[in-house]
């Protein structure tokens, strides 16, 4: 995250690490259950080579509620590199056979939003990561900024910018996510305080690039995708 500050210890409870053979290269984001969402370009090949970090901080210390889960199975959204999107199913735990994850404190799910109309620009919102900071290297501590919803992306990327994009940031380029970053959260919160999963960190012309806003999936634009693909109930309409 370029221009973010630490977070505090629990302050981010659905934010997790995606880690390849122990290599961290992506985050994602805690929806309930066994689910976990990220970036489409964050997972491939075998799901046994893949471990999901919840209740993370500092990367050179997990704290005594950090839980390392394996990975069951990856959903992959066709067309990744235009629908930036994955859903990760968390293995059951051994020794329990019920649970994917042990009740924690530190964690808990973001609200996936059922439709695009919630939050309109300018928006304040917040991205969280481990990634590149202004000295290009990675954060050991998680790092999170507040960002803006940005109106009519379009006329900064052009043809690149599919319907289930959007862009978020600071046009000077002050905040923006980056590298490592990748697949982790762009949350808002409704005026209850309830926080969504309004975005999921895809791309961007580099990071922190006046004029280039970061790029980031619409989740709400991948509602049904989701709720079919987990087998979640549709909402109830009363
Ligand atoms: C990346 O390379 C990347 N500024 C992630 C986010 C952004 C740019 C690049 C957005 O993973």
């Amino acid at each position: 995250v370029i221009g973010g500050t630490p977070a505090e210890p629990t302050q981010i409870q659905w934010q997790v690490g995606i880690e390849e053979r122990s290599r961290m290269d992506c985050a994602g984001a805690y929806i309930g259950g066994c689910w976990v969402l990220t970036a489409a370009h964050c997972v491939g090949g075998n799901p046994r080579n893949f471990h999901v970090t919840f209740s993370l901080w500092k990367k050179s210390r997990p704290q005594g509620t950090t839980d390392i889960v394996p990975v069951k199975n990856f959903i992959i959204h066709h067309g990744t590199y235009e629908n930036d999107i994955a859903l990760i199913e968390l293995d059951r735990l051994p020794p329990h056979k019920d649970i994917c994850l042990e009740e924690n404190p530190a964690i808990s799910a973001v609200c996936v939003p059922w439709t695009t109309q919630l939050f309109s620009p300018p928006h304040n919102c917040s991205i969280s990561g481990w990634g590149r900071t202004s000295d290009n290297r990675g954060s050991n501590v998680l790092l999170w900024a507040s960002v803006s919803l940005i109106e009519d992306c379009k006329r900064f990327y052009k043809g690149r910018l599919k319907p289930g994009m959007m862009c978020a940031g600071d046009l000077k380029g002050r905040v923006d996510s980056c590298q490592g970053d990748s697949g982790g959260p762009l949350v808002c919160q409704d005026e209850l305080g309830v926080s969504y999963l309004w975005g999921i960190v895809s791309w961007g012309a580099k990071c922190g690039e006046p004029g280039f806003p970061g790029v980031y999936t619409q989740v709400a634009h991948y509602f049904e995708w989701i709720r079919r693909n987990t087998g979640w109930p549709s909402v109830t309409k009363y």
